[in-house]
């Protein structure tokens, strides 16, 4: 295809039939979202419900304004702006079906730390009635162990000090709640998108905590009018890699700086619980239901535990993608095997949901060969992730005197990763982790101190005292150091099981 169609609004009418676009007009749309933290899974989920419901001319007044709060966001801001906030979404199926779409739900973009009053303002403004977050598990300042919020964080100390130039989301939503207060305005709704066990409630108790600090009116004024609704958010959304972009290029002529690619499934279930109203996003898919619990711990325990479990295992080993994970059937065993025996048996049944069906439709899922999903993403932030996905199903098996050896195994897997940032054979991994030197150093003292890594107090809580759990994690993490042949481990481990 030789064109060389920039992604611009202009240009849509200018694409070959084969990919989809807004047939809404943008122009009237009215800003009632204001979303915190625009990566690929807001592009390919909130954003792209949102989507649906304008297409099916039910959204008029909950168009996007996306806001980066972190240097880091700045090159999202500029491409979308430069492509008049448009971008494509490819979704590939297992089949290796492809399907593209032009998003056309954000319309406006702003970055906090070119002006911090401006994205106050737009959440102040009369017409948002949503903020929405996906700020990653890490982004809720608390204590993993103890749940607290962090107060040692200097940019909390920051935003304390400068209310009206601040740097942390808490700092933005205090501000502009503080505004709509003062200006007799609705409190808007803070709709948490991130893969946390009752995310509204975290997000909530952490703003409490913040305000309270800054303001205790104003934390009153909050506890009473801001409502947090509880979601289960999922979509599995790699990295965009130029693969992409160039297939956009190469099948439509079509020049986008940066699409989102994803899988086909997509969920959203959501407490019912809005300040000033919400999209009718029932209408495009999305669940909402009186309590979300049973939903999110399902999703939590088996999907984002068993990434992390193909991650961790899989690095070592020297697998790079989770498909190619579950290509192997040593990995898919292995992970089956976690789900059904450590996972499902702490799990609450719930009535209406299959859990087996759950779990084969997790696996196959995993296994879209399409979906080229680096490991890389899934052991990212793993110490913000591990204490939400799998330590919790550790400690209730040990209550209940489950099974917790798939689970030790994968404790020492992370251990010696964080060590070594390398594989089994040496080759270094790209390890991202905003704990990464605190993980290392603790790691690095297992030859002298086979519990050294668990001793950490913030991620572990008092796992380490647990003798069962110990002396198997010990065991193995002895063994990974000697020969990190991970296999060899991984299949002592489902014998004896
Ligand atoms: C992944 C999630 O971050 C992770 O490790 O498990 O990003 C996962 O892909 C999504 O939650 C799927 O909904």
């Amino acid at each position: 295809m030789p064109a060389n169609i920039p992604l611009l609004q202009e240009n849509l009418s200018k694409l070959p039939d084969g990919v989809g676009r807004p047939t809404y007009d943008r122009t009237p749309l009215k800003t009632g979202i204001v979303h915190v933290g625009v990566g690929g899974f807001h592009r390919a989920h909130e954003a792209y419900y949102t989507h649906l419901l304008l297409e099916a001319g039910k959204a008029k007044d909950w168009a996007i304004c996306g806001v980066g709060l972190r240097e880091g966001d700045r090159q999202m801001g500029e491409v979308l702006k430069q492509q008049d906030f448009l971008y494509s979404m490819i979704v590939r199926h297992p089949d290796g079906k492809i399907e593209t779409t032009v998003i056309g739900s954000i319309v406006e973009f702003l970055l906090g730390p070119d002006n911090p009053g401006a994205v106050i303002n737009r959440m102040a403004a009369p017409e948002t009635r949503i903020v929405s977050l996906t700020i990653t598990e890490g982004g809720y300042n608390v204590n993993p162990a103890t749940g607290a919020f962090d107060f040692d964080n200097t940019d909390i100390s920051h935003d304390l000090e400068h209310p009206d130039a601040p740097v942390t989301v808490f700092g933005y939503l205090a501000a502009a709640l503080r505004k709509r207060r003062d200006e007799g305005r609705e409190a808007f709704t803070v709709q948490s998108c991130d893969n946390v066990q009752h995310n509204g409630d975290v997000t909530r108790r952490a703003l409490l905590a913040f305000t309270e600090r800054l303001d205790p009116g104003l934390a009153e004024w909050i506890g009473a009018n801001v409502r947090f609704p509880n979601a289960m958010v999922d979509r599995i959304t790699p990295r965009t890699t130029p693969a992409d972009t160039n297939y956009l290029q190469q099948e439509f002529g079509l020049k986008d700086e940066w699409p989102v690619t994803c899988e086909p499934f997509m969920q959203w279930v959501i407490e019912d619980d809005f300040s000033d109203g919400r999209p009718a996003w029932e209408a495009v898919g999305a669940q909402f239901v009186p309590d979300v619990t049973p939903y999110e711990k399902m999703k939590l325990r088996l999907l984002n535990a068993g990434h992390s479990v193909l991650g961790l295992l899989g690095a070592i080993h020297g697998h790079e993608t989770i498909d190619g994970c579950i290509a192997d059937p040593l990995f898919a065993g292995y992970l089956r095997d976690f789900l059904d025996k450590e996972a499902t048996p702490v799990l609450d049944t719930v009535e209406g949901i299959d859990l087996q069906a759950y779990k084969d439709s997790l696996i196959e899922r995993f296994g879209n060969p399409n979906v080229k999903d680096g490991l890389a993403r899934i052991c990212a932030e793993s110490s913000a992730k591990l204490p939400k996905f799998l330590i919790e199903t550790i400690r209730e098996n040990l209550v209940a005197g489950g099974s917790i050896d798939y689970s030790a195994l994968i404790i020492a897997t992370w251990c010696y990763y964080s060590d070594t940032h390398a594989d089994r054979f040496g080759k270094p991994l790209e390890v991202i982790d905003e704990q990464k030197e605190e993980l290392q150093k603790a790691a690095k003292e297992t030859t002298e101190d086979p519990l050294a890594f668990l001793r950490q107090e913030e991620l572990f809580g008092d796992l380490v005292k647990d003798e069962r759990f110990g002396s198997k994690y010990a065991e193995l993490v002895e063994r990974l150091y000697a020969d990190p042949d991970v296999g060899v481990l991984m299949r002592e481990v489902r014998k004896g099981s």
